[in-house]
């Protein structure tokens, strides 16, 4: 039988307080709040959460800005942050967020308050169709019914969220969820601000409703145990190349370097795949595979990829060349960009009890690199006048501490540390948004990522980006006054544009009548005062010493914004341009 109704607490508040109660129950320890009354039990129930210390609440007008913000969190703790939002446009917001986080894997609670269905589809205020607006990128999508605020209510609230927060944090697919919550009026009650009355209090020890106990995927079996699931007779080759993409697994970091050692096989590590400091890392592997006559020679009997591959053209025809090629990826969407794997394993192999060995392969792989490294040298050491952006990701490379994270914006911050900068990234943890690659929500992810980590106790965080990905995100500076800030500086490689256009084809001088207009698109914004609107601290770098010196005063003294100006973007294209010469004509000479 139901308890009977509680005339005091209106429907609305107690669904309110029972949701938030839960999702803290839930683990759930971070909740962004957007602006609106259709939100307003969820809004004052986590209020009154955070006042009890139960919860870390952050408040951000622009729920573009609240998605990422929420993603970052998630990213950084594999806990979902819940973000809130009202009805109408203010939900649509969340979905380059969710995009991301679709394709990313990160955990993520999308909550939008809505109008009741009566008021939906008539012309009402601010309402929009907001049930499974988001369907093709979530791992569910509910819209809940209209609160009653009996024992049974409380069981529907409860029991949703834990399965919300079991399905966002699925082992093998984690990912975003929407929950659309129908809200009448009244929306507020002073019971928002008071405990839970008995008939809607969870289960006891604060335990979730229910609890994912499900199996866990993923456990790892030797390279020549996996091969055999192909082909019995089948042996690991002596000549094999291991490829790294974005991934959030630490673990697989110590068992690439435990089988790279083992087989001797070269490393090529994206920057957010953390892997470049194996012993047989690469430090400029993009470059070295950038010279055809040396892939063609060095195809690879076998390559082995992580996670989700595909920031350098070079490297995915290194992987489309191998004999065969084994994917590693825990995900139900795995990444296989070449369609070539023969075989997709959850877990990065052990190293096989019986391999074939070649010790010319790592040494040709190492002269390769290390005739690259020279060349890089050579051809950065002459370069005059504003630094390139390829110097200034070396500094922030250099810089960043081994205790914190880096964030790294889309387009060329992200390919220059991978090409030039990787190695001296050892222990730092790299975090990009490399699910979908957008130059949307940068700043926004980078703070959720530092407020996430540094919650866990991780030193001081530094994101890396472009001046477009900076001031399409700037509204991230928007923060009420009275909420703390992570230690996060923002090193904004500043070429008034997109540079990264100027080394594609369209940056061929056939298309130069049309290139800045439509590619380049100077805009001239002058990012210090932007950021100095929203009452941050800018500096302005203008050669590689200052920044180095302003980078490391600014770390750990909460957002700083050092804005570095950049060479201008072809001039930026030629040096990169004249890098790939040398390396190739220094590897072509090995
Ligand atoms: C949301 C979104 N819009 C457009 C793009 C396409 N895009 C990729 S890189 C880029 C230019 C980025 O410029 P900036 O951040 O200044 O970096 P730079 O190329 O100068 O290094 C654009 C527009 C994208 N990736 N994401
Ligand atoms: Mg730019």
């Amino acid at each position: 039988m139901d308890e009977p109704m509680d005339d005091s607490m209106a429907p609305s508040v107690a669904q309110g307080l029972v949701m938030i109660d839960e999702l803290i129950r839930c683990g759930v320890s971070d909740i962004v709040l957007g602006a609106g009354s259709r939100s307003a039990p969820l809004a004052l129930a986590a209020a009154a959460a955070e006042e009890r210390g139960e919860v870390r609440v952050h408040v951000r007008v622009d729920e573009r800005v609240a998605g990422f913000l929420a993603l970052g969190i998630g990213k950084a703790t594999g806990v979902p942050a819940a973000v809130i939002t009202t009805s109408g446009t203010a939900t649509s917001n969340l979905l380059p967020a969710i995009v991301e986080a679709h394709e990313s894997n990160v955990p993520l609670l999308a909550v939008t308050a809505d109008r009741p269905p009566r008021l939906r589809g008539v012309g009402a205020n601010q309402t929009i169709e907001q049930a499974g607006a988001f369907a093709r990128y979530t791992r569910m999508d509910t819209d809940m019914g209209t609160a009653e605020a009996d024992s049974e209510g409380n069981r529907y609230w409860r029991s949703t969220i834990a399965r919300c927060v079991a399905v966002a944090t699925d082992s093998i697919s984690p990912g975003p969820v929407h929950v659309n919550v129908p809200l009448d009026t009244p929306l507020v009650g002073e019971q928002l601000l008071q405990p839970l009355p008995p008939h809607l209090r969870g289960r006891n020890d604060e335990k979730p409703w229910t609890a994912d106990a499900r199996l866990v995927a993923g456990m790892s079996i030797p390279l020549d145990e996996a091969l055999a699931l192909l082909d019995e007779q089948a042996d690991v080759p002596a000549r094999g190349v291991i490829v790294v993409g974005d991934h959030d697994d630490d673990d697989a970091i110590d068992l690439i370097d435990e089988i790279a050692d083992s087989l001797g096989w070269p490393v090529i590590s994206e920057p957010s795949g953390r892997a470049s400091a194996a012993e047989t890392g690469l430090a400029h592997g993009p470059l070295v595979c950038d010279d055809d006559a040396f892939r063609a020679a060095h195809a690879p009997e076998l390559v082995l990829t992580v996670g989700r591959v595909g920031l350098y053209r070079s490297i995915l025809q290194l992987i489309s060349a191998a004999a065969s090629h084994v994917a590693v990826d825990t995900s139900s969407q795995w990444s296989d960009p070449t369609r070539s794997a023969d075989l997709v394993l959850a877990s990065v192999p052990l190293p096989p009890a019986k391999a074939a060995s070649d010790p010319s392969w790592w040494e040709a792989w190492e002269r390769a690199d290390l005739l690259a490294a020279a060349a890089v040298e050579t051809v950065l050491g002459s370069a005059t006048g504003a630094p390139t952006g390829m110097q200034v990701a070396r500094v922030v490379a250099d810089i960043a501490p081994a205790d914190g994270q880096l964030f790294l914006g889309a387009s060329s911050v992200v390919r220059h540390i991978g090409s030039f900068a990787g190695r001296s990234l050892a222990g730092v943890s790299v975090v990009g948004n490399r699910g979908a690659s957008g130059i949307d929500g940068c700043v926004s992810t980078a703070w959720g990522v530092a407020i996430g980590a540094q919650g866990a106790g991780a030193g001081p965080a530094i994101a890396l980006v472009g001046d477009e990905a900076f001031w399409y995100d700037s509204n991230a500076l928007a923060v009420p006054e009275n909420e703390g800030r992570p230690d996060l500086v923002i090193v904004v490689a500043d070429n008034d544009g997109g540079g990264i256009f100027s080394s594609l084809e369209q940056g061929a001088p056939e298309y130069a009548t049309a290139f800045e207009r439509v590619f380049g698109i100077p805009l001239g914004i002058g990012l210090d005062t932007l950021a100095s609107a929203f009452g941050v601290q800018v500096h302005r770098a203008t050669d590689l010493p200052s920044l180095r010196e302003t980078l490391e005063a600014s770390l750990g003294n909460g957002i700083q914004v050092i804005v570095v100006s950049t060479c201008d973007r072809a001039s930026e294209a030629r040096v990169l341009g004249e890098i790939r010469d040398a390396v190739r004509q220094a590897v072509a000479s090995a």
